[in-house]
């Protein structure tokens, strides 16, 4: 599997509980690298493009309520299979059904606050990163 790019959210549940420093930790023991990395908080316009793809499902203005409730950290994670093994650490949508030892079962409060973010796909990967990093921004990790 070849070198793999990621887009990551720390959530504004996770910001306010000082988990910043814990989730890039288990970010790095996972072997995924931080290549570009700020901190932002999301206007509505912002958080209903991000998640355009909800936009007609009910829980969409919820959504977006807690998103721009506070400041998040966007990330670009690099590493093998990065997709996957992002969301493999992240757990479950719903903590209630995640794993062990996952973000989510670890660290979210519900299905709607719940930690983090991780694109679900190598083409969500690519949007995603794009929607809120230019080139410049992301720094390619060479050891
Ligand atoms: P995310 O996009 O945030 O990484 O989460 P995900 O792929 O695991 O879940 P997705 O289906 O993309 O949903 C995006 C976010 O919407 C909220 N949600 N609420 N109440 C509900 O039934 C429900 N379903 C989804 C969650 O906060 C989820 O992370
Ligand atoms: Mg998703």
């Amino acid at each position: 599997m070849a070198l793999e790019r990621t887009f990551s959210i720390i959530k504004p549940d996770a910001v306010a509980k000082n988990l910043i420093g814990a989730i890039y930790q288990r970010f790095e023991a996972a072997g995924l690298k931080i290549v570009a990395a700020k901190m932002v908080h999301l206007s509505r316009e912002q958080a209903e493009g991000f998640y355009a793809e909800h936009s007609e499902r009910p829980f969409f203005k919820a959504l977006v309520d807690f998103m721009t409730s506070g400041p998040v950290v966007v990330q670009v994670l690099e590493g093998e299979d990065a997709v996957r093994r992002n969301r493999e650490i992240m757990g479950a949508t719903n903590p209630a059904d995640a794993l062990a030892g996952t973000l989510r079962a670890d660290y979210a409060n519900s299905i709607d606050e719940n930690a983090v973010h991780g694109s679900d796909a190598a083409a969500s990967a690519a949007r995603e990163i794009a929607y809120f990093f230019s080139d410049e921004e992301i720094c390619p990790r060479t050891r």
